[in-house]
């Protein structure tokens, strides 16, 4: 059994049981046989079945938000946010389900067209984390749903209950419509996940989750020659110019640093910040870091709930603890207070802290002071992950030079918009250990299906390629 215990005060949620391997078999044969189906149905009717978990998702936004709230300890705006997500990416999915497109090329030869098409790829493995228990598992498994695919889910082994409660949903809708096992989940440790990674049946295993677990999945997956789609660690930065508009970025690097409790891939943890107004900033954001109210998420005034367990906590007070034996200076917070819920930490870093180069998965920030953007471009791109970036000012060369291909190195680059909290309707994903993969919007959905190249020749005639002479 799987036991659920909630990080607001330690409660037991619920038990659900660990899925055996004679569950796995089962579920792989199943989603094989319902894919020999499904991925027939034309691609506008599979829009129609999913756009009713939509429906279904709208009617429990507020009861699926506080299952979230209770079991990884979210706030009740941020959970909410996250179901939102989810009700996005169905809208986002059901008009891709008519947009599914290839192109066409003019051939060299008379009388012959070619182009393009997508066909449904197979049975997707979706490895998801605990911080986005639901919403991630939605960016993979409804597009994936919607271009032909069966999806089996290893959710995250502390928040099971959230995936039981979206596979019900799943559930109650498929079956209506006769595919009962489009989505299924199996629940459980790691072991799963390397049975699906080393499953020539699965070809496609999109995971979320720390670099060391990408690694490992990409390593198994790799091996069998599969496809993978990572959404690993991130670092984010953010540069502020002294012309920023300072409340909003204020603002942007409260919620992007302490949101959260830190525990967003996107989380803001290194803020570079111009000479001339790091000193009045700082004080700023101290000011506004004691205002932060901590507590039971489902406090309508709670801004920062708990860390997801105890092995959070102590992490992120080892990390606390590295910083100062390198040379970073704790300026506000970092204290483990009751339970899982810690004091956002602020810290004054040289550039070269060694331990900035890892993602403490908590609200730890560097506040790193520098004098030419060039520099902040420099060591804002040094580090091993290449998830989000931004820039605050309202100075269009700097801001394009951010942009630029000698700007920021992430997938993700903003301008006087913070690291986290994107939008649905763009790629998501980054660059260099964050793994590289692109999930959510845009043309992502191409992850999710196999491309063909057609060659038609409605000639009377067989002219070969490049003009080559093959005659009898
Ligand atoms: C994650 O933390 O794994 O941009 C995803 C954001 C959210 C998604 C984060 N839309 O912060």
């Amino acid at each position: 059994m799987l036991s659920s215990y909630s990080p607001i005060n330690g409660a037991l949620l619920g038990q659900v049981p660990v899925a055996t391997l004679a569950d796995y078999q089962q579920a792989v044969t199943r989603a094989q046989e319902t894919f020999n189906r499904w991925r027939m149905v034309p691609a506008p009717q599979r829009g129609q079945i999913v756009r009713e978990i939509g429906e279904e998702l709208r009617r429990r936004k507020s009861e699926l938000g506080a299952l979230v709230t209770l079991e990884a300890g979210k706030i009740k705006a941020e959970a909410e946010g996250e179901v939102q997500e989810m009700i996005d990416i169905v809208d986002f999915a059901v008009g891709l389900s008519r947009q599914l497109y290839g192109l066409s090329m003019h051939s060299e030869r008379p009388g012959h067209r070619i182009y393009e098409q997508w066909h449904p790829l197979g049975v997707i493995g979706v490895i998801t984390a605990f911080n986005f228990p639901v919403a991630v598992w939605a960016w993979n498994a409804i597009l994936a749903a919607v271009c032909g695919d069966c999806v089996i889910w290893k959710p995250a082994p502390q928040t099971p209950l959230c995936a039981q409660a979206v596979q019900e949903i799943c559930d109650q809708v498929m079956a209506r419509y006769g595919f009962p096992h489009v989505f299924q989940t199996l629940q459980g440790g790691a072991e799963i996940g390397e049975r699906m990674s080393d499953d020539p049946r699965l070809p496609l295993i999109s995971a979320t989750g720390s670099t060391r677990m990408g690694k490992l999945v990409a390593q198994r997956v790799g091996a069998r020659l599969g496809r993978t789609l990572l959404e690993l660690g991130g670092n984010n930065g953010l540069i502020v110019l002294p012309d920023a508009d300072l409340d909003l970025t204020l603002r942007a690097v409260v919620f992007g640093a302490a949101g959260t409790a830190g525990q967003r891939c996107t989380t803001l943890r290194r803020l570079f910040l111009h000479r001339s107004i790091a000193p009045a900033f700082t004080a700023r954001l101290i000011a506004a870091y004691g205002q932060l109210r901590i507590g039971d998420p489902r406090e309508a005034s709670t801004l920062i709930g708990p860390l997801i367990s105890a092995d959070a906590v102590a992490n992120m007070q080892r990390g606390l603890a590295a910083i100062q034996e390198q040379g970073g200076q704790i300026i506000y917070g970092g204290e483990a207070l009751e339970g899982c819920y810690v004091r956002p930490c602020l810290v004054k870093a040289p550039p070269s802290l060694p331990v900035m180069r890892e993602e403490i998965f908590a609200p730890v920030l560097y506040l790193v002071e520098f004098d030419e953007l060039d520099q902040a471009i420099a060591w804002h791109n040094d580090v091993p992950q290449g998830l989000s970036s931004a820039i605050f000012t309202r100075d269009l060369l700097a801001a394009e030079t951010f942009l630029s291909a000698r700007g920021s190195d992430c997938g993700i680059a903003n301008v006087n918009i913070g690291t986290s909290g994107a939008e649905i309707g763009g790629a998501f994903g980054g660059e260099k250990e964050t793994g590289g993969g692109r999930e959510s919007g845009s043309d992502s959905w191409k992850a999710y299906m196999r491309r063909q190249t057609v060659t038609v020749n409605w000639s009377k005639q067989l002219p070969l390629a490049q003009g080559i002479q093959f005659d009898l």
